[in-house]
């Protein structure tokens, strides 16, 4: 009891400190579905802008192939450096994949094999990694996967897992905050036929639209610094941009519409909700449809999660001035509602649409993994220790399912937030401080949630061989260690 006064007088302080309208609000601690926890901690939490919605929503490409058959399907992707006008009038020096910022959607149908000739244009170390990916661990593009500027290596996997919305990332030892934060992300779509048979929105920028959520600093000349604004624990950014577009619109017609959200922030969480307090429907997770769809009024993402909601227009009241907003009143993304359709024919969002359970048997499994995820700024760890990337933490076999028990250790200060992160795996929330997950939680996910004194348990199974790292998806906590290893034969 003593620990939540002081949560909330610490709370307060910085509130008042910062004179803040913060993104979140302060919460309860139990509560799952607000971000307060980050306030334990003193530092800064930037307001957000409103989105003035004067910039219509820019869409990543969709890569072409080089080559593709049924089977096999080969893509390029080039990390490089270049300029970007995003606001009028200046030139940002940014990051891109395939482009000057951001990268382009790949998509692969399950099945395939895929080949991607990875390139470093940069003049810096990167890797490629494939977020969500099950995936051997030589493919998977951790920090050992080094590549060389001017170098390329090519990488093939077969995929075999189904439809979801994924993401690739860089991932060098120490340095993955600022390139992601300079540019360095992009979009994976996984499809496969029992998902195409289902009736929902699946065309692209007319019904089913990505939003890549990022907070940025800006300087006086419209440049990213990442080493001026970073604090101890993280960036934090003022400017918010969705897909690269500062003050973004969306314009829709009055019709059920697909919005595949990734919080691409370094270390801001999100609780995302609709202006006029509707409700809308939560369709799939960081790994792929949920078993139904889920009715929600709000959804918190952590850096990294993802979450397909459809939204259905047609419903909705008070369509003059919608927005998506986060926190209290935060406007992320206006929505220009049109009378006349964007998308085909109406959808009907089906009852069932994956099969994904706990299992008796993982249920009754012992835990045999255990992680304690413990401090902030540059003293966080992972069971008492920074990443050693020598050292072998755990091992596992392929194709065996263990329990993971991640316990996000509270601090003096309260905590706050990790978001904990498996490489090639998608794995299975089995409880929550032994409670059933919410329903949003119960399929597939590659990242999980803790608030402080969180106790999760995890149904993790690798179908690849290789090292794999797990770690706390806030970039600068991951950049200062708090990262293991865990070795897949
Ligand atoms: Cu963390």
């Amino acid at each position: 009891m003593k620990k939540m006064l002081f949560l909330i007088l610490a709370s307060a302080l910085v509130l008042s400190a910062c004179s803040a309208k913060t993104d979140g609000d302060v919460a309860e601690p139990e509560d799952h579905s607000m971000d307060g926890m980050a306030m334990g901690h003193d530092h800064h939490e930037p307001d957000l802008n409103h989105s003035t919605g004067e910039n219509e929503l820019k869409l990543p490409p969709i890569l072409k192939s080089d080559k593709e058959t049924e089977d096999e399907i080969h893509y390029t992707v080039d990390a490089q450096k270049g300029q970007t006008e995003i606001f009028d009038g200046y030139q940002t020096d940014t990051l891109g994949y395939n482009s000057s910022f951001l990268g382009p959607v790949l998509k692969v149908k399950k099945g395939q094999t895929v080949h991607i000739n990875t390139k470093n244009s940069l003049d810096e170390d990167t890797t490629f990694h494939w977020h969500g990916l099950v995936i051997a661990g030589a493919a998977d593009g951790g920090p050992h996967s080094v590549i060389k500027p001017g170098e390329s290596k090519e990488i093939t996997f077969k995929v075999d897992q189904g439809a979801a919305t994924l993401w690739f990332h860089p991932h060098p030892l120490g340095n993955t905050a600022e390139q992601v934060f300079n540019g360095l992300a992009g979009l994976f779509y996984i499809e496969d036929d029992e998902a195409d048979q289902l009736d929902l929105p699946n065309e692209y920028g007319k019904n089913d639209f990505p939003l890549i959520i990022q907070d940025k600093t800006f300087d006086e000349e419209k440049q990213l610094n990442f080493t001026e604004v970073k604090d101890e624990d993280g960036m934090m950014g003022d400017t918010l941009l969705v897909n690269g577009t500062v003050n973004p619109s969306l314009t829709i017609g009055k019709e059920k519409v697909r919005l595949r959200l990734l919080n691409g922030s370094n270390m801001r969480n999100y609780v995302f909700k609709l202006s006029n307090d509707q409700a809308f429907t939560q369709i799939a997770s960081d790994g792929g449809l949920l078993n139904e769809p889920i009715e929600l009024k709000e959804l918190q993402l952590t850096p990294s999660e993802r979450a397909e909601i459809v939204v259905d227009f047609s419903k909705l009241q008070d369509t003059d001035q919608l927005a998506l907003l986060t926190g209290e009143d935060t406007v992320v993304l206006p929505f220009n509602v049109k009378e006349e359709r964007t998308g085909g024919d109406n959808v009907n969002i089906p009852k069932q649409m994956n099969s994904i359970a706990v299992t008796d048997e993982e249920k009754s499994m012992k835990v045999t993994k255990e992680i304690v995820l413990d401090g902030m700024a540059e003293d966080v760890t992972i069971n008492g220790k920074k990443l050693d990337i020598d050292r072998i933490d755990f091992t596992q076999k392929k194709g065996e399912v263990e329990v993971w028990e991640i316990y996000n250790k509270p601090d003096e200060m309260g905590g706050m937030i990790h978001p904990f992160h498996i490489h090639g795996t998608q794995f299975k929330v089995i409880s929550i401080n032994d409670e059933l997950p919410p329903e949003n939680l119960r399929g597939y996910k590659d990242t999980v949630s803790l608030d402080s004194g969180d106790r999760v348990k995890l149904a993790v199974r690798f179908d690849e061989p290789g090292i794999f790292m797990y770690h706390c998806h806030i970039l600068e906590h991951e950049d200062n260690g708090m990262m293991g290893q865990v070795k897949v034969e």
